[in-house]
């Protein structure tokens, strides 16, 4: 339970702006070869978090022009380097991975789905993109942050408590948004007024450790407080692009730095994607939550 608060504390605690996102190109590359741009600014305090470990967006490679050094705006996607080619264009080529800054810390690494740890996020996006148009290279996706480890497998038992402490986590986070949200606009003026009610609700269930029986029954006795923010964090997942379906790309940013400290994470996940279309609409993410049918409304993404 605590890996939650503290994930909490670290996740609330950053201000941010509205995203800017480029759609994907295409479907295909949003489920296998995904990249973004550093550090997205993103209303999300997840997606910040992780930005740079983000496998998520394929981004446009931009036409720029300059007379100067023709890369100097040409952005390529994570994994890639701006070139100039003969004919002065700038072009974008696979970065070589000994040219990727040495990591300093195991805060760095991550864990690629080969069971493989890279040095950081820059190593792995480009021994990636040296797999371009390989079956290999299109398995190859990032799985989590951190080095690679022994995750035990996820009981049934544990299965169902994860998303009572997901639940309340993501319920803290809005209200700590909410609270620190003087200036910052870290929440739109509709999603404080939702947050308003349940940061005044006198019933809330104060963040703290929890066991799960008490979490069991504050869902259940104050089950309305929780369907915002359940609604909420779908909505900044799902960005790239917004289509009411999380791609597992865009449930990178909340999955990856999440696994290493929740063992259930992945089959949590997994099984939420209940027609086993490799995406997550509304309607599934919400019953994952324990929503009701009836209480789905896309409206409430906003
Ligand atoms: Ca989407
Ligand atoms: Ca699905």
């Amino acid at each position: 339970m605590r890996v939650w608060i503290f994930f909490v504390l670290c996740l609330a605690g950053r201000a941010l702006a509205a995203p800017q996102q480029d759609a994907l190109p295409e479907e295909e590359e949003a489920i296998e070869d995904v990249a973004t741009e550093e550090a997205v600014v993103g209303s999300n305090p997840v997606q910040v978090e992780v930005g740079e470990f983000d496998e998520a967006i394929a981004e446009e490679e931009e036409e720029e022009t300059t007379t100067e050094n023709p890369c100097l705006n040409h952005h390529c996607k994570h994994g890639k380097v701006c070139e100039v080619d003969e004919s002065s264009k700038p072009v974008c080529v696979c970065q070589d991975p000994s040219t990727c800054p040495e990591s300093v810390g195991e805060f760095e690494k991550v864990c690629g789905n080969d069971n493989k740890t890279y040095d950081s996020s820059c190593h792995f996006f480009a021994t990636k993109c040296t797999l371009e148009g390989t079956k290999k290279g299109r398995k190859l996706h990032l799985d989590y942050i951190g080095p690679c480890k022994y995750i035990p497998a996820c009981m049934d038992s544990e299965l169902t408590e994860f998303p009572l402490s997901m639940r309340d986590w993501l319920k803290n986070v809005l209200v700590s948004l909410y609270e620190r949200d003087e200036n910052n606009n870290l929440l739109n003026e509709k999603q404080k007024l939702r947050v308003k009610k349940i940061h005044e609700n006198e019933k809330r269930l104060e963040a703290g450790d929890h066991p799960v029986e008490l979490l069991a029954r504050d869902f259940e006795k104050n089950y309305n407080m929780y369907i915002f923010p359940v609604h909420w964090q779908f909505g900044q997942l799902d960005q790239r692009p917004i289509d009411g379906y999380l791609s597992r790309a865009e449930l990178s940013p909340l999955r990856a730095p999440l696994i290493p400290m929740e063992h259930c994470t992945t089959r949590f996940f997994e099984e939420c994607d209940l027609d086993s279309d490799k995406y997550i609409a509304l309607d599934e993410w919400a019953k994952c939550f324990g929503i009701k049918d009836d209480d789905v409304d896309q409206d409430m993404i906003v």
